[in-house]
């Protein structure tokens, strides 16, 4: 099955699951950076359907180890409506965040699209941060750094059971790429879980080619692939306009090569791109970086194509 030729993005414009102020323009960034522009340049239809809207952001301490859960619930349920119904039109859902909480919201929908149709998925998560705590290990009660444990039914019901029961995601689907960053006690839970990650240590040792190629391996044509892209997975150095930078991550080249060899399976078929945070940025330069590495990763390419 072919990728969708239909973009429909879906701007969700809160920082309800961040440590920092400021994901909640992240969409209008995104927009100002041609977003819609870059994708009609692939050759994709582009419905741009505005913003969801939801609560604002209190800025409250946690409640027993989540911060502002009822907000994250509301967010994240307008997410999943909004992604059910672009994958229910047969369109690729573009979710433009917002942090990265909101991916719970964008993975339940395709998780539950995918055992409707009987579709395998793959789930590359593109990140500094694992993003697998949970309220008792959680050193900040950031729900942004929660999501991958929700999504494998690790998590409060009211957002482990979106799209049905738990858990969303099967142990095997996902692939980390980038990963440099991880609490102490989540890496326990990332082993115990047993999720393949491909940090920046293996991306030193064997080059980010080796690492996309283990990512990318076992598809085949009835594979659903979703990219969850956080952007602070590149190196501050090209994308500073985020909340929680980690030095030390992709090249612009590694990062660009990571893109073209997902677009290169021709599977994507959902995407986020979650965490630019302008108050961060000098000259909305991150959100111009994200979008020349979306525009590769539908398949713009230099010259040479093998
Ligand atoms: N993100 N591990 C830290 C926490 O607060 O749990 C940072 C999480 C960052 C999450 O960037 O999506
Ligand atoms: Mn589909
Ligand atoms: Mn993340
Ligand atoms: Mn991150």
């Amino acid at each position: 099955m072919n990728a969708p030729n239909l973009v429909h993005l879906i701007g969700a414009p809160t920082d309800i699951g961040a440590g920092d102020r400021g994901a909640s323009m992240g969409p209008e960034a995104m927009r100002v950076a041609g977003i819609d522009r870059a994708l009609r340049g692939q050759g994709l239809t582009v419905h741009d359907t505005g913003n969801l809207v939801g609560p604002h952001n209190p800025w409250q301490p946690p409640v027993a180890g989540y911060r502002h859960l009822p907000e994250v619930i509301a967010w994240n349920t307008a997410v999943h409506r909004a992604v059910s119904e672009a994958l229910r039109a047969d369109a690729l859902p573009l979710l433009l965040g917002g942090d990265h909480c909101l991916a719970i919201g964008s993975l339940s929908a395709v998780a539950q699209h995918c055992r409707a149709k009987s579709r395998k998925l793959r789930v590359l998560w593109l990140d500094a941060h694992a993003d697998f705590n949970t309220h008792t290990v959680t050193p900040t009660g950031n729900i942004h750094g929660m999501p991958v444990a929700c999504l494998y039914g690790n998590g409060p019901q009211a957002l482990t059971a979106l799209g049905g029961p738990a858990p969303q995601l099967q142990a095997d689907c996902i692939r980390q790429i980038g990963i440099r960053s991880v609490d102490a006690e989540e890496k326990r839970l990332v082993h115990a879980a047993g999720l393949e990650v491909f940090d920046m240590r293996f991306i030193d040792e064997y080059g980010m080619r080796e690492a996309m190629n283990q990512a990318l391996a076992g598809l085949d044509a009835d594979t659903h692939l979703h990219v969850s892209f956080d952007v602070d997975f590149l190196d501050p150095d090209i994308a500073p306009g985020v909340g929680t930078t980690v030095r030390g991550g992709p090249t612009y080249r590694e990062a660009q090569l990571c893109m073209e060899m997902i677009a290169d399976t021709g599977l994507l078929a959902s995407l986020d791109v979650v965490e630019l945070n302008p108050a961060f940025d000098v000259r909305n330069r991150t959100a111009e970086v994200a979008v020349d590495l979306i525009e590769s990763l539908f398949g713009k390419s230099t010259l040479m194509r093998r």
